[in-house]
């Protein structure tokens, strides 16, 4: 098939999925077109089978607003005739399940007929989405869509419950790729990060508001007031100077460490004891399950879709929403004795592998023969 992929081309959880499922097509040799802003940061390197379009916004002094919706539909316009694409798949419905509905409409008058399938995410429907200023056009842009999906049933309940939706949404989870995470920890890697065999807890994220990074720094200052343990922070966005602040302010920012954005999270994660997510929402938690992947358990809050993929006391711990104290007896819990991490690690590996990339991408691909 040859299949277009819209989606944000940064960091984020939605991009990195879009992504990873249009490297895994292009293996199965379908053909992939990405239409995005910027080359996606995990689309690196040349690969077979896939080609890039970038949107690009052409400027004028009138212009306060850069019409990017109508330069993306413009484009998707172009590389569907271009390239006689069978389908369109958007992650993340603002701005890109309208400007396919757009196109789509375009193309119509052309006799040309692109089935669009939308994949919801999460933000664009239980943070930005049901704002008043975008929630008519979103809730009638997924409408106008052949297929819906969400990565998580908790995503698909908050959708119905949002927006008057007519259609079924399918839940489809996000997946990872077990063999990259699987991968033996670098010593030296280790030894730099934590000289004296420290813990090693870790957080990774876009630092928006939602992720509650402050708590992860308390989390991380009662732990270490109990065990040598050092923390990572990977990512960044506007709440990087909150947590910088907050460790300094708590006096443990030696021992903290901020990495910035890195493209190799699986390194990353072979070094890691515990991973911290103590967001007040994840439709699913696509860095949690990375983290799981790379056998690294999770304590993490019992928001939206989390409870789908942690088994508490199995594969790590969830806490209500900044339960600080409950955060830092399950991790000192998990952390403490060497046996009981060990036992954490193997289950958490284990358990990621029912999302293993081998078994969700298929399931995409019998939806997209559905339109065929
Ligand atoms: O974080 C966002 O605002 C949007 C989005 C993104 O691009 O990272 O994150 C969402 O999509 C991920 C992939 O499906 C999920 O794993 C995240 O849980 C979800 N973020 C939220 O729901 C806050």
């Amino acid at each position: 098939m040859r299949i277009g992929i819209v989606c944000y081309p940064t960091f984020g959880g939605s991009g990195v999925l879009a992504t990873e499922l249009g490297k895994a097509l292009a293996q199965k040799n379908h053909q992939v077109h990405f239409i995005t802003y910027q080359q996606p940061v995990r689309l690196n390197g040349f690969i077979p089978n896939i080609f890039y379009h970038e949107v690009q916004v052409p400027p004028y002094p009138l212009f306060d607003y850069p019409p990017y919706e109508t330069a993306l539909a413009s484009t998707m316009v172009d590389v569907i005739r271009n390239n006689n694409l069978d389908l369109l798949h958007v992650h993340y419905a603002i701005p890109h399940a309208s400007a396919a509905f757009v196109a789509k409409q375009i193309l119509k008058k052309e006799n040309k007929i692109i089935p669009v399938v939308t994949t919801l995410h999460g933000t664009d429907i239980t943070l930005v989405g049901r704002d008043k200023m975008y929630a008519p056009v979103v809730a009638f842009s997924i409408n106008q869509s052949d297929a819906i999906t969400a990565v998580s049933q908790n995503l698909r309940d908050e959708t119905y419950k949002t927006f008057k939706i007519e259609k079924e949404i399918e839940v489809i989870f996000n997946f990872v790729d077990v063999k990259r995470f699987t991968r033996k920890p670098i010593d030296a890697f280790r030894k730099v990060i934590a000289p004296n065999g420290e813990r090693i807890l870790l957080h990774a994220s876009n630092f928006r508001k939602i992720k509650r990074v402050q708590d992860v720094v308390q989390v991380f200052y009662n732990v270490n007031k109990e065990l040598p343990s050092k923390l990572l922070f990977v990512g960044d966005g506007p709440e990087r100077q909150t947590a910088e602040e907050l460790s300094r302010k708590l006096g443990v920012c030696d021992q903290v460490q901020f990495v910035g954005k890195q493209e190799q999270m699986e390194d990353i994660l072979a070094i890691a004891d515990l991973f911290l997510l103590p967001s007040e929402y994840e439709s699913f938690g696509l860095a949690a399950l990375e983290a799981m992947a790379a056998g690294v358990p999770v304590v993490s809050t019992n928001v939206g879709g989390l409870s789908e993929i942690i088994i508490p006391g199995v594969t790590g711990y969830m806490s209500n929403v900044k339960d600080i104290e409950s955060m830092t007896n399950q991790a000192l819990e998990i952390l403490r004795n060497d046996d009981v991490l060990k036992a954490f690690k193997s289950r958490a590996a284990d358990h990621a592998k029912k999302y293993d990339i081998n078994n969700i991408v298929p399931v995409y691909e019998r939806l997209y023969e559905r339109f065929l």
